[in-house]
């Protein structure tokens, strides 16, 4: 029986206080309205951008479904949505593409104005919401909320993608591989023979290094404290392998020396403000990219010495590795089908869904990479 323009009762993972387990709760998600798209969800990854939220080191209303690495089958289809059907397998988008805003417009940049990313308020585009549990009403994430089996989201936070591709894999590109990979090929633009040098080697630090090899780097230097890290990520492509822990001196210097002075290209992807300034200091002061990736604290602030740019230096960030989602995921999708490049490596663990708590513990102690959970 159709379950379209029903209440759909359902299964999900509230978040009701910070730092606490969550709860799996029968959660009520109300249908699509116009330009709203209902998705069964197939898998999810655990991203550490999710663990931030419930440690409250990036800020959000509570009780709240987060999520935002994922894949699925759209259920129905509110008024108005013309790019997704019932039936079709779709990747989710924590950073929607409206297609009419500046941003949108401009060739450059992917903060589309219509994102609930930079200061999330948890709703649909009308401020209300779709899920209810015991009778409150739940906050969205990102506009994705995948830690649920069935989802509302906007039409502009979903694509269709190859119908022949496996959910459980290329949820992934939903956030981390986009993320890792796009701030290297589009973000940093690493060039061919270059050095790199990438701090925290997790889920999308690894789709960093794998950036870098694809575009031709001869050096990349990975670190990270966590040396269980290594053998990963020499398998995707890094050259040689350091924890800040096995030296006296400051990492960025390190670094430096290996570097005859600096490396071409540095990439943050641990989200603390020293490895911040250490990505920085250690890429070559003349004439040296360094790109943020990692998800600093949001209510501090970062002092830097100036120098540091005056002398050429160039420092960036990235949200979703520079991708326009709606335009990019199909494309990135039909690449890993071409088996163009990997996503079983990052794979580390596969749970169902309801073993999420399990899943946050394994990130939150350093022994996995990304688990992915199925529904
Ligand atoms: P993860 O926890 O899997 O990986 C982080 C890695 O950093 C771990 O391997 C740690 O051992 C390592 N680490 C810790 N301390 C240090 C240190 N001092 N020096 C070097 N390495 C260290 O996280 P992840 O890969 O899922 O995410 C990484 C960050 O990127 C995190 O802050 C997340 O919020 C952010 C992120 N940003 C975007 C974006 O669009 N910009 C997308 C997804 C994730
Ligand atoms: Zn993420
Ligand atoms: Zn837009």
């Amino acid at each position: 029986m159709s379950t379209a323009g029903k209440i759909i009762k359902c299964k999900a993972a509230v978040l009701w206080e910070l730092k606490k387990p969550f709860s799996i709760e029968e959660v009520e998600v109300a249908p699509p309205k116009a330009s709203e798209v209902r998705i069964k969800m197939v898998a999810t990854g655990l991203c550490r951008t999710d663990d931030h939220m419930i440690s409250g080191q990036l800020a959000l209303p509570l009780p709240v479904i987060l999520g935002h690495e994922a894949a699925g089958i759209v259920e129905s289809i509110g008024e108005e949505v013309t790019t997704v059907k019932p039936g079709d397998k779709v990747i989710l988008l924590f950073l929607p593409q409206c297609g009419k805003c500046a941003v949108c417009n401009h060739p450059e940049g992917n903060i589309c104005l219509k994102n609930d990313v930079i200061v999330p308020r948890g709703t649909m585009q009308d401020g209300t919401t779709r899920f209810t549990c015991r009778g409150k009403p739940v906050y969205h994430f990102f506009n994705t909320s995948s830690f649920s089996e069935y989802s509302v989201v906007d039409e502009t936070s979903v694509v269709q993608i190859d119908p022949a591709s496996p959910l459980e894999k290329v949820c992934l590109i939903g956030c981390a591989f986009s993320t890792g990979y796009g701030s290297a090929v589009n973000v940093a633009k690493v060039t061919k023979g270059s050095t790199c040098a990438v701090f925290g080697l997790g889920g999308v630090g690894l789709c960093v290094v794998m950036g870098c090899k694809a575009a031709g780097a001869a050096r990349i230097i990975a670190v990270d404290p966590n040396k269980y890290k290594f053998a990963k990520a020499q398998e995707v492509g890094a050259t040689e392998c350091i924890s800040p822990q096995d030296f006296k001196k400051p990492i960025h210097e390190v670094v430096k020396e290996m570097s005859g002075g600096g490396v071409d290209f540095s990439f943050e992807v641990v989200g603390q403000h020293d490895t911040i300034v250490s990505a920085l200091s250690c890429c070559h002061k003349a004439y040296g990219v360094s790109v943020i990736i990692g998800a600093p604290p949001s209510s501090e602030d970062l002092r830097i010495d100036p120098t540091l740019l005056l002398t050429g230096r160039t420092w960036k960030g990235a949200i979703f590795g520079g991708y326009k989602g709606k335009d990019s995921v199909p494309k990135l999708v039909a690449d890993f089908m071409a088996k163009k490049f990997p996503l079983d490596s990052i794979i580390t663990h596969v749970l169902p869904f309801e073993k999420i708590n399990e899943g946050f513990d394994l990130l939150r102690s350093g022994k996995s990479i990304r688990t992915i959970l199925t529904f």
